[in-house]
């Protein structure tokens, strides 16, 4: 038999024996009264089965605080103070007595003054009186039993001396129900396949269904702080008249990743320690555009058109065809770039929120992965000057309103410029982001017409999100260790705000 149900046939036996339970409180159960938490979930199961009925009441009473209890185990401090100084032969000293009391002696001797059991004499202390009768004692204890005193004046200064305090005592009355029994029916709250097959089911007893009992709530899904940004970033780029860059393929060939990209095959970032090079399959069987790739190679090795030198290394098809996890997703930019070059160029503003993978060692900034935020501009005679306005709009947007810039180097962009903005918060400088103006190296090689200007720029989604959220360790927010609760408890965040 259960805790529980013992609980319930000593509810059931008392009902049995005396019709009604007027304070479950009152009930004995192990050697002690029974709780609030024990009766309650005894009493809510029978009343399901109409076995009883019940009331829930509650009562304001004054209970002990831990002072109040150890008086009233071991007497007030005045009683205590007036015993110490009868058991001394010929009174005690103040220090004396807080050597023999300690904290108690303060009050005790106040109280035992203003009760006239002890008087000065000389330094000492000495009694006053023969005996005395410690009310506060007497009365704590009466409170302890039945949780109030009827005087209200000891009442108030017993909770002036914090000795007792007030609490709500809860407590239920039962009587019997249509269907009180000694015995708690076990009622069957499913109706397994195995009842079916054996047939047992016929001599079961079932408990009703509960039609209007409130299914388990759905847990909704819930975005990812992350994802709630990334709304915030498309909202600023649709305001902004761009248009979303397809970006659902995380492999791409190295050719655009980086040879598009005019990024030398020699380029450290394209070593492994940098880059994830796929083993199954390592490579693309063949590139498409031929008569492109062509000129991506003459442009490496030469300059092809653009006016550039090149890198005068030979460059290798081989190698653009290797399979990488896009490192950027200026991979899916160059792709974007190159069929406006073939569809006929005309001005245009993309952009692109996607995951990006790099072999960085992980630590609290930095994981392999992160989310790139990156924006692209065309148009004839683009300056570096409409890059920087360009990028006081944007941010602005964010309310990253004080920008400075520094020059940088991408080997796609040149001039590059970083962007740092004044972060009251945080009341230091935050690089915010990237930028540059795509290099004719890149540009001439897809065929764009000569006065096409390229702006481009990238951020990551997690720093703003960090910084949102006030997450510290970029490990929080994404991978094995994120807190769901945190997740499911962040609110949406307003960048603007
Ligand atoms: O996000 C970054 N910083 C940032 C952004 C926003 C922010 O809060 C908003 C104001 C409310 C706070 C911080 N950074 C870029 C700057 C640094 O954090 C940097 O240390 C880390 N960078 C990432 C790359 O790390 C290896 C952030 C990531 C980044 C860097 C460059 C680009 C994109 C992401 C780019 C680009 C680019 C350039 C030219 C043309 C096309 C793309």
């Amino acid at each position: 038999m259960s805790r529980t149900e013992a609980l319930q046939s000593l509810l059931l036996h008392e009902l049995n024996d005396n019709e009604i339970i007027s304070n479950t409180s009152d009930l004995v159960f192990e050697g002690k009264k029974v709780t609030l938490q024990d009766a309650q979930s005894a009493i809510l199961s029978l009343a399901a089965k109409s076995m009883i009925e019940f009331e829930r009441h509650e009562l304001d009473v004054f209970v002990l605080t831990q002072e109040g209890e150890l008086v009233c185990k071991e007497g007030s401090h005045e009683a205590r103070v007036f015993q110490e100084i009868c058991q001394s032969m010929n009174g005690l000293t103040i220090d004396e007595l807080k050597s023999k009391l300690g904290n108690s002696a303060g009050v005790g001797q106040g109280k035992a003054f203003k009760m006239g059991w002890i008087r000065k004499e000389g330094a000492k202390l000495v009694k006053n009186t023969d005996t005395i009768v410690d009310d506060t004692q007497s009365k704590l204890q009466k409170i302890k039993d039945v949780g109030k005193l009827d005087d209200t004046k000891a009442l108030n200064e017993l909770k002036k001396r914090k000795l007792i305090e007030k609490s709500k005592v809860v407590y239920f009355s039962v009587k019997k129900g249509p269907k009180f029994s000694l015995t708690v029916e076990k009622l069957e709250a499913d109706l397994t396949s195995e009842m079916l097959t054996n047939g047992s089911w016929k001599e079961k007893k079932f408990k009703d269904y509960n039609f209007a009992a409130d299914g388990v709530p759905p847990r909704g899904g819930c975005l990812h702080p992350l994802m709630k940004v990334r709304e915030e970033f498309r909202r600023f780029f649709f305001e902004l008249g761009f248009t979303e860059m397809p970006t659902d393929q995380f492999v791409e060939i190295g050719f655009w990743n980086f040879d598009a990209l005019y990024v030398p095959q020699q380029h450290s970032a394209r070593d492994a320690q940098d880059t994830f090079f796929l083993k199954k399959p390592a490579a693309a069987e063949k590139l498409r555009e031929t008569d492109y790739v062509a000129s991506v190679k003459n442009t490496h090795e030469n300059g092809g058109v653009s006016g550039g030198i090149g890198y005068r290394a030979p460059w290798s098809e081989e190698e653009s065809k290797k399979l990488v996890l896009r490192t950027h997703t200026t991979a899916v930019s160059s792709q974007m770039l190159y069929k406006l070059a073939k569809d006929g160029f005309k001005p245009c503003k993309y952009f692109s929120i996607d995951r990006v993978f790099r072999n960085e060692t992980v630590d609290a900034t930095h994981l392999a992965e992160f989310h790139q935020v990156e924006g692209v501009i065309c148009d004839k005679n683009l300056t570096l000057g409409d890059l920087i306005g360009f990028m006081k709009v944007f941010f602005g947007k964010m309310n990253a309103r004080e920008l400075r810039f520094k020059p940088t180097y991408n080997p796609y962009t040149e001039p590059s410029l970083e962007i740092y903005s004044y972060h009251e918060g945080l009341g230091k400088w935050v690089e915010i982001g990237n930028s540059g103006l795509f290099r004719p190296e890149m540009l001439s090689a897809m065929g764009l017409p000569e006065d096409v200007r390229c702006i481009g720029f990238g951020l990551s989604l997690e720093r703003p999100t960090m910084i949102k959220y006030e997450i510290n360790d970029i490990r929080q927010l994404m991978g094995p260790r994120v807190d769901l609760e945190l997740i499911e408890a962040s609110p949406i965040v307003r960048l603007d705000k």
